[in-house]
């Protein structure tokens, strides 16, 4: 059966979800809510998630919100066990980035994204204390990262998995939510040239001003 997936493409939650289950070459048939207009908050939807988050999936019976439980599902479901091993240890390793992803990545990052770009969108402008201090908070996590891809192409060994879709996801505006990537040579790396260059993650642009139409190259 197809999932269905109630989503808002230029979400960070979305576009992973998204991304993630073209990389996993899983069906799915996407099910728009409008995430600007607030339709996450209204009573249809928060009978799919009553956390009013974004996104949701829907396999039958099965109603799934938390973006990595669906990426982990549909691996499970498609049996993409490159993306997703089964092997005991390597996948502890893509749950402990998966769970560190939803925990402490992507709320650090969060905050760029709502400074740099949400604000000024809606007429507002950063708050340059609040980003200073969240550069300590980010250099931690960055480190962490940086650390770990010093010598291997992705996050989990010579191959992508869904962690390497999970941990790009909460940076994917990098450049306008001005996400202080360039410091961290091997994140940088592995962001721009081997995750920025994944068809999946190509084929779920989203651009400047949350801009969904990619232009001709
Ligand atoms: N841990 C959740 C987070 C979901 C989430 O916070 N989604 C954002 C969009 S990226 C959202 O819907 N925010 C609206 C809100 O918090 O009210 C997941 O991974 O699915």
């Amino acid at each position: 059966m197809t999932l269905k997936v109630y989503a808002d493409p230029i979400t960070i939650n979305c576009r992973k979800v998204l991304a993630g289950l073209k990389f996993l070459e899983a069906d799915y048939e996407l099910m728009p809510v409008n995430y600007f207009a607030g339709e996450h908050k209204e009573s249809a939807y928060l009978a799919l998630n009553p956390n009013g988050t974004l996104p949701v999936a829907q396999d039958g019976e099965l109603l799934l919100w938390e973006s990595n439980a669906i990426l982990q599902y549909a691996a499970d479901k498609v049996g993409n066990d490159e993306a997703y091993p089964a092997e005991l240890r390597a996948r502890a390793d893509i749950n402990r980035w998966l769970l560190w992803e939803a925990s402490s990545w992507f709320p650090c990052c969060y905050v760029y994204l709502v400074e740099n770009v949400g604000k000024p969108l809606q007429g507002g402008s950063p708050d340059e204390a609040l980003l200073s201090a969240q550069d300590i908070e980010f250099d931690l996590r960055a480190t962490i990262l940086d650390q770990r891809l010093a010598g291997q192409e992705w996050l989990c060994g010579a191959n992508p998995t869904i962690a390497d879709i999970a941990i790009a996801a909460p940076i994917h505006m990098h450049g306008e939510a001005k996400v202080p990537l360039a410091k961290y040579p091997n994140l940088h790396r592995w962001m721009t040239k081997n995750v920025e260059a994944l068809p999946s993650w190509l084929d779920t642009w989203v651009g400047p001003g949350f801009t969904l139409e990619r232009p001709e190259t």
